[in-house]
């Protein structure tokens, strides 16, 4: 079996390249054309592959490189990810998580590959909580609505051309290798500082673990192409997330609130209904909240530490510099 994981170097990417070697998978790593690769997350979990351009704003560069790969699975991952930001970069963000699937799905069209595509729970924006896949969508952002064009998509081309394409509505989920920018990182770093600054500390979100979401995906592409909701069907609010942290770290730096870090659009409330993935694809989540909450943070100290010995080591010749 052939994978290309579009946005290898995310989240994601990095946890479904690993889970799926261990399948006996041959992986190609999608890439975006023009930078170098960010390996980093891929080297914390011990995976190499070869790594090939993909820019989901490029039809030629996508439908190229799929014709070279020869893929028999495509994992969709990659996008702009972050929901703060598509309120900044509306168009750039609906052009590469909504078109830039059309245009996956046009280069695939006809052709024998299953297709994973990653829509999320943002779609739903704020329908009543536990959301399902036949809850309504009313997505809140540029990030929402991309998605929910793209999921629209993937359904149309099912339906008219046969396109074997399945997508997972994931809800948030998080891990050691959790970008900067989301909430649940910053927080886990931001325990060993002295000040964390935060938006909106009421939001409830329904967080899982990235190493138990992309074992659903593998199981989504195994199955005859459908939808579904991937959930722990718990949530908490970003306050019990920080208030956890804190604990478990035995830190309580100084919390700090800017509308920065505010939307101009909130999604109060999401917390899934996973009945469907556990019924047929006996999907389960297996890390509870506690645990990522406490693995994040232990992996946060760990990583500050290891900055701050590099910092202190790279320091140390250019003070004897000067000293001398
Ligand atoms: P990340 O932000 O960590 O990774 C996104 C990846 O997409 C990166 O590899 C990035 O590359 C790549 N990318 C960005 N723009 C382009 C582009 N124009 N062309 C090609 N590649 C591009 O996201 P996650 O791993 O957390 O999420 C994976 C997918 O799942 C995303 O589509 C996200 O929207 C979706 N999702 C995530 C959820 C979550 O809670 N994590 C929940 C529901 C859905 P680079 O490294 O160069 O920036
Ligand atoms: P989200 O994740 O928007 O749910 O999207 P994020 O961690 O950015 O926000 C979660 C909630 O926390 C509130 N919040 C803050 N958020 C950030 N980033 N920074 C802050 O300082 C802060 N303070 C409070 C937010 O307002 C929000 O309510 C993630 C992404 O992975 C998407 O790609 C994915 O589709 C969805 O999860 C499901």
């Amino acid at each position: 079996m052939r994978a290309l994981i579009t946005g290898i170097t995310g989240q994601d990417g990095a946890y479904l390249a690993r889970l799926l070697q261990k399948k006996g998978y041959e992986v190609f790593g999608g890439y975006r054309r023009g930078a170098s690769p960010r390996t980093d997350r891929l080297e914390r979990l011990g995976v190499s592959c070869e790594m090939v351009p993909i820019e989901l704003g490029e039809y030629e560069n996508i439908k190229r490189t799929i014709d070279r790969v020869r893929p028999t699975e495509i994992y969709n991952l990659a996008a702009q990810s972050f929901v703060g930001d598509s309120f900044e970069l509306p168009l750039y963000t609906v052009d590469v998580n909504g078109v830039g699937v059309l245009r996956l799905l046009e280069a695939i069209r006809g052709k024998n590959i299953r297709l994973y595509q990653a829509s999320t729970s943002e779609m739903f924006g704020n329908a009543p909580a536990r959301q399902n896949e036949r809850s309504r969508f009313q997505p809140r952002s540029p990030y929402g609505a991309g998605k929910l064009l793209a999921h629209s998509l993937c359904v149309n081309y099912r339906d008219s051309y046969k396109t074997k394409v399945s997508c997972g509505i994931l809800f948030n989920h998080e891990s050691p290798l959790r970008g900067q920018e989301f909430v649940t990182q910053k927080i886990a770093k931001g325990v060993w500082n002295n000040k964390i600054t935060l938006g909106n500390l009421e939001a409830r979100r329904d967080w899982g673990h990235a190493a138990d979401y992309v074992r659903a995906m593998w199981l989504m592409l195994q199955h005859d192409p459908d939808d579904f909701v991937i959930a722990t069907g718990k949530s908490h609010t970003v306050k019990e997330f920080l208030n956890l942290a804190c604990e478990t770290a035995k830190r309580y730096p100084e919390i700090a609130s800017s509308l920065d870090h505010y939307r101009p659009a909130e999604v109060h409330h999401l917390c899934g209904d996973a009945t469907k993935a556990h019924e047929v694809l006996k999907w389960e989540p297996r890390i509870g909240f506690k645990q990522l909450v406490s693995e994040m943070v232990r992996e946060a100290k760990t990583c500050t530490k290891s900055l701050s010995d590099m910092t202190a080591r790279k320091s140390r010749p250019i003070m004897s510099a000067h000293t001398a």
